[in-house]
């Protein structure tokens, strides 16, 4: 292709971005556009299929014959999400065998939120209302992205998403309103799951390495902080709604900026867990696990209640 016939397609990209058309798969795009939406589909759809194990493991274990009809459905949809978004990422000339075996070459990565162990069942109640909650915040963003079929998948995933997000609210909502232990145990939950969702939308603005392309591109279409900002902003009238305590003594309504203030989020566990280091010791009987980042993750005990 000639300089001119580059030049040429280039303006053609920009002025499709700029007036918010969709890009699609035949159009011709920037190797490093294309690059970029191949990588963060990829991550996507086998964070979808990744996610799908923390919860697999309560489906034996579910409380009623309804918990565990609902949780089952909730698992089928995760792993639609994942072939939609495979699907997706087929259409810029990849297959799903070499995505795939990227990731188990440790080439492609998949949301880090899903090296934790799910402990308890109030833990199913914890994924669905934080993790699903903040997978809803990116994903609603993520359904105007530049990308067509990025786009369409994300339509359809969104619907499903809410229910996702309300069945673990719901089953939150049920145990704080329980006994003192299963108030207990939701209240765990909570300490051990909020910290690694606001890790879910990735570094802070100034140390993410994509951010500024994929935004100019509209890949993106609001930045990890801003993402971040919201789901804490949604989430904690939730928690208060049902009476349990975020664990953060810096969080507080900032009547100026008219958000929420949080405390400092630990990267330095969030780059141990995203390069893998997420296996636990089981405990003994009664030993706290320890969190990646060596934080308290509840008891044995605590996790057939
Ligand atoms: N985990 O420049 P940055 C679900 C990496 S599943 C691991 O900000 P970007 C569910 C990042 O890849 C839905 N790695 O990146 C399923 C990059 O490394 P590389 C999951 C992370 O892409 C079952 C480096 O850090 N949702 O809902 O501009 C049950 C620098 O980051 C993470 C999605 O996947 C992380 N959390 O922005 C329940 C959303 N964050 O690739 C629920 C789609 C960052 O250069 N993805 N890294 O080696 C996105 O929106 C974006 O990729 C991110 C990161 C906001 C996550």
């Amino acid at each position: 292709m000639t300089e001119q016939e580059l030049e040429r397609r280039q303006q053609e990209f920009d002025a499709k971005v700029a007036n918010e058309e969709r890009i699609e798969p035949k159009d011709w795009m920037p190797d490093d556009y294309r690059k970029t939406v191949l990588r963060q589909m990829s991550q996507h759809a086998h964070s979808e299929v990744i996610g799908m194990q923390p919860e697999g493991n309560w489906i034996t274990r579910a409380p009623t014959l309804s918990r565990k009809a609902i949780l089952l459905a909730k698992i089928q949809d995760e792993g639609g999400h994942g072939l939609y978004l495979y699907s997706a990422a087929e259409t810029l000339g990849t297959s799903r065998e070499d995505m795939v075996e990227a990731l188990h070459l440790g080439k492609a990565k998949y949301a880090s939120i899903f090296n934790y162990p799910a402990l308890t069942w109030a833990d199913m109640g914890a994924i669905g209302w934080l993790v699903d909650g903040a997978a809803i915040v990116n994903q609603v963003s993520l359904q105007r992205t530049s990308y067509g079929p990025y786009s369409r998948a994300m339509i359809r995933i969104c619907k499903e998403e809410s229910f996702h997000q309300r069945q673990g609210y719901q089953i939150m909502l049920v145990l704080a309103r329980g006994s003192t232990e299963q108030k207990a145990m939701a209240q765990d939950a909570l300490d051990r799951w909020w910290w690694p969702s606001l890790m879910m939308f990735g570094p802070h603005d100034a140390e993410s390495a994509h951010t500024a392309k994929s935004m100019q591109w509209k890949l993106k279409r609001e930045s990890n902080d801003q993402l971040r900002q919201k789901f804490v902003d949604q989430a904690v009238p939730q928690a208060e709604f049902i009476g349990l305590k975020m664990p953060d003594p810096d969080l507080h309504w900032n009547e100026d900026r008219g958000h929420y203030d949080f405390g400092k989020i630990d990267w330095d566990e969030f780059w141990r867990v995203v390069s893998g280091d997420g296996a636990l010791q089981p405990p003994t009987s009664g030993t706290p696990y320890q969190s990646p980042g060596g934080r308290r993750l509840g008891t044995r005990r605590h996790a057939c209640l």
